[in-house]
């Protein structure tokens, strides 16, 4: 029966990259960097946003690991802004994995102390790829839609907090932030939920505080 050969072959894909997971998370602990795995559909503003996020981090104890199914345009665009940025090309792999990050390991400047993973844009299977991080945030934008909650739930129910990005385009469109709300504490009632604008820089420091207080948390 073929869907339960493939259903076993996931199962079985997934416990590994868990095994490299629970490593990499080891290895950010010892060495002391804390990790955001930051999951969105595409385009939603992750790389803006991280733009915007590294003015209120010391550059050099920032760095980002950015996966992309092709080109180096995003870790290019980073590098453009002094950030220190890696591309993974996953050549068609349509989410980060473990092994990828473990393999990337050695392009982390020793004195990194946040690590940020831009995940491929996909709300579905980077959801299912633990990757070590400390900390996971979801991101959806304003002109996505309302109701994407409900239906992508795993990228919620697997996240510490939700971003609501391109609020600057709330005039213009019928997105309803309340029903957001309600749906997203009906899969996790403990979500904390930003709404931001990166491209207008408003948000932005609450996010900051928030990921700086869980590495205070998380890492004492
Ligand atoms: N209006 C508005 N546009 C935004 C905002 N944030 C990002 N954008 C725009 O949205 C587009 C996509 O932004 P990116 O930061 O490249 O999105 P991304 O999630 O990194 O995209 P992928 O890496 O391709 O998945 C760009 O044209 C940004 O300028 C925002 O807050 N408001
Ligand atoms: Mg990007």
């Amino acid at each position: 029966m073929p869907e339960i050969i493939s259903e076993n072959v996931s199962i079985s894909l997934l416990k590994a990259n868990e095994a490299i997971a629970k490593e990499l998370r080891d290895f950010f602990n010892k060495k002391k960097i804390f990790v955001i795995n930051m999951l969105s559909s595409p385009g939603s503003g992750k790389t803006t946003l991280i733009e915007k996020l590294a003015h209120y981090f010391e550059k050099e104890k920032i760095c980002v690991l950015v996966g992309d199914v092709q080109t180096e345009r995003d870790a290019q665009r980073l590098r453009k802004a002094k950030i220190r940025a890696f591309q993974i090309v996953t050549q068609g792999v349509c989410h980060l994995e473990a092994i990828m990050i473990k393999q990337a390991l050695s392009l982390i400047p020793e004195d990194t102390e946040y690590l940020f993973i831009e995940n491929v844009g996909n709300l579905v299977c980077p959801a299912s790829y633990n990757l070590g991080e400390h900390l996971r945030i979801v991101i959806i934008s304003t002109p996505e839609g309302d109701d994407k909650i409900l239906k992508y739930p795993k990228a919620f129910l697997t996240a510490d907090a939700i971003i609501i990005n391109k609020t600057d385009l709330l005039p213009y469109l019928s997105f309803d932030s309340e029903k957001v709300k309600q749906d997203i504490f009906k899969i996790k009632k403990e979500l904390i939920i930003f709404f931001i604008s990166a491209l207008k820089n408003e948000g932005i420091k609450e996010v900051v505080d928030f990921i700086k207080n869980a590495k205070e948390k998380i890492m004492k």
